[in-house]
């Protein structure tokens, strides 16, 4: 084959199971849940799925579920993240074990392949070169929404003709919110199909009590800072460029504060701090200024910029903006002429004009399926470093600047989402996929997978589910308000962004580079999990 010799290596990795799963289990209960704010709106939204209590498995001397074979479909949705492939290896070997005769279908493409009935069946060959490999290439996937009461109708053909028991919906908050819309419509039209999620995506963004952390989280931080980390190196050996580097990860600053706290940059800007001190552009452009300045009368004239993705929704005046064209692209089309400009407010309409022109298009993209601005498209690192610059320039012609100012720019993010899994994704995913199986044996439908106590040894992780009810809110979502999974954004006074805030004047004017190379799957580094994940959990 074409795999190199670490791939084939990762095939061989024996996955930890923690105990609880290992065993015979029962199901206990814990009180009913409400959701996470507007409860009337989403009760009502969700009759039969609303309020249902957070399931546990719990060791029992037997089971008393039945065995009889289920059929199951499984569909990988949004972007990528490592461990993908783990999560439908935990449900194969969880039904092969506990339900043998089973069979589990793959749904090509994302949702689309639930609506056109596109499905690989996944047998024991089939998925052994994927295991504990990155990316989600076995079935693929996809970012279509299931929506429409056409769609729904087409998804509902499907399971009925596969006669299928459940599916699990591995995916982000959008996609768990789409999870949990079938979940429903199934169960109100008198489907057997239960439905399933698991918590998936880079950004670290869904994530709640129960569920600590979304799978790829961990492998994509530890890719992007091994490259920042060589970064650091390289910038601090030539002591001439600064490297302006945007990570991936949607709204949420998770990725970057993750990132810096595994390398100490210079500058890192947390879209969730700049929203809550309401910087604006200027403020933001000022704050990096300010540092180049200082590093300057320091004689250093290199150094690292972390900035989100995101960034660009919470300043203050650009969201707004933001806002104004998710509900203008909703209803218009953009024309050349201009004449969408008029259902902007006066505020939103001068922040727009005075931004640059490739600014101006990548914020006019078409939203994706779920609504939201493609972040990954706009080039918010240039703008800054370009705003920084004209600044530098006049201030030396002033004479008050006396240093130089050259820039390498960078986006990290589509290389960290199909590396290799890192031993503690591949576990990680593998657990979800099991709890799947369990949740879907037990009879659950309308809950998320979730895998605690994630900072002990592998052996002593907790596994039950979460309802997905409890994680919704209402938002507006392409000019209507929608119900959606809260997207968790990082926390001001939470224990990561606090670790930061305390040393991060010090990363600024001294170097503190720290590289923590590439991901280990042995020795000292291999089980290392998160800064994030540790920190959240009080270690
Ligand atoms: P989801 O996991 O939420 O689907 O998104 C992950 C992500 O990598 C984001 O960080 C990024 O903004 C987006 O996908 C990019 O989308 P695409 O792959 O469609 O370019």
């Amino acid at each position: 084959s074409n795999y190199s010799t670490l791939q084939k290596a990762r095939l061989q990795y024996e996955t930890v199971l923690p105990a609880v799963l290992e065993r015979s289990f029962k199901i206990s209960y814990g009180g009913p849940t409400t959701s996470a704010a507007n409860s009337e709106d989403i009760a009502a939204l969700f009759k039969s799925m609303y309020g249902q209590p957070t399931a546990i498995v719990e060791p029992s001397e037997s089971s008393t579920l039945s065995s009889a074979p289920l059929k199951v479909g499984v569909v990988l949705s949004g972007g990528q993240a490592a461990g993908g492939h783990n999560v439908i290896a935990g449900i194969f070997d969880y039904l092969e074990k506990n339900v043998p005769g089973s069979t589990l279908y793959g749904f090509l493409g994302g949702p689309g392949g639930i609506m056109k009935g596109k499905y690989a069946v996944i047998t024991a060959d089939f998925l052994y070169p994927y295991r504990n490999q990155g990316g989600f290439d076995i079935i693929r996937s996809g970012r279509d929404k299931i929506e429409s009461d056409e769609q729904m109708k087409m998804a509902k053909s499907t399971v009925e003709s596969l006669d299928l028991d459940g599916l699990v919906v591995i995916g982000g908050d959008d996609s768990n919110t789409n999870a949990c819309v079938l979940a429903e419509y199934f169960k109100n039209e008198g489907l057997k199909t239960r439905v399933i999620g698991c918590p998936k995506t880079i950004d670290g963004d869904l994530k709640s009590k129960e569920v600590p952390v979304s799978f790829g989280f961990d492998t994509a931080c530890k890719i992007f800072s091994e490259l920042i980390g060589n970064v650091m190196i390289d910038s601090k050996s030539a002591a001439k460029y600064y490297h302006f580097v945007r990570l991936m990860g949607r709204a949420a600053s998770h990725v970057t504060l993750e990132c810096a706290l595994q390398t100490h940059p210079n500058i890192t800007l947390v879209g969730e701090e700049v929203a809550a001190k309401k910087m604006t552009l200027k403020e933001v452009k000022d704050y990096v200024l300010d540092v180049v300045v200082k590093r300057a009368a320091a004689g250093r004239n290199y150094g690292v910029v972390l900035i989100p993705e995101g960034l660009i929704d919470f300043v203050p005046e650009i969201s707004v903006l933001i806002a104004e064209l998710n509900d203008i692209l909703a209803k218009t089309t953009v024309d050349k002429e201009g004449e969408w400009k008029k259902d902007l407010t006066a505020a939103s309409r001068s922040v727009f004009d005075i931004l640059p022109p490739t600014i101006q298009e990548q914020l006019l993209l078409e939203r994706d399926p779920h609504g939201n601005v493609q972040v990954s498209k706009i080039e918010m690192e240039k703008m800054l470093m370009e705003m920084v610059a004209a600044d530098l320039k006049v201030k030396k012609a002033e004479g008050t600047f006396k240093g130089s100012f050259n820039c390498q720019n960078h986006f990290f993010g589509y290389e960290g989402r199909c590396g290799l899994p890192s031993n503690f994704d591949a576990n990680y995913t593998y657990a979800l996929g099991y709890t799947a199986g369990a949740l879907l044996q037990s009879g659950l439908t309308g809950y998320m997978a979730s895998v605690n106590n994630l900072t002990a040894p592998t052996k002593e992780w907790t596994a039950g589910g979460t309802p997905l009810t409890s994680l919704m809110q209402v938002e507006r979502r392409k000019g209507k308000n929608k119900p959606v999974i809260r997207k968790a954004l990082v926390e001001l006074d939470g224990a990561p962004f606090t670790a930061f805030a305390a040393v991060r004047d010090d990363w600024a004017i001294n170097d503190r580079f720290r590289n923590p190379g590439p991901i280990q799957f042995e020795g000292p580094a291999a089980n290392e999990s998160n800064f994030t994940l540790l920190l959240e959990q009080g270690v």
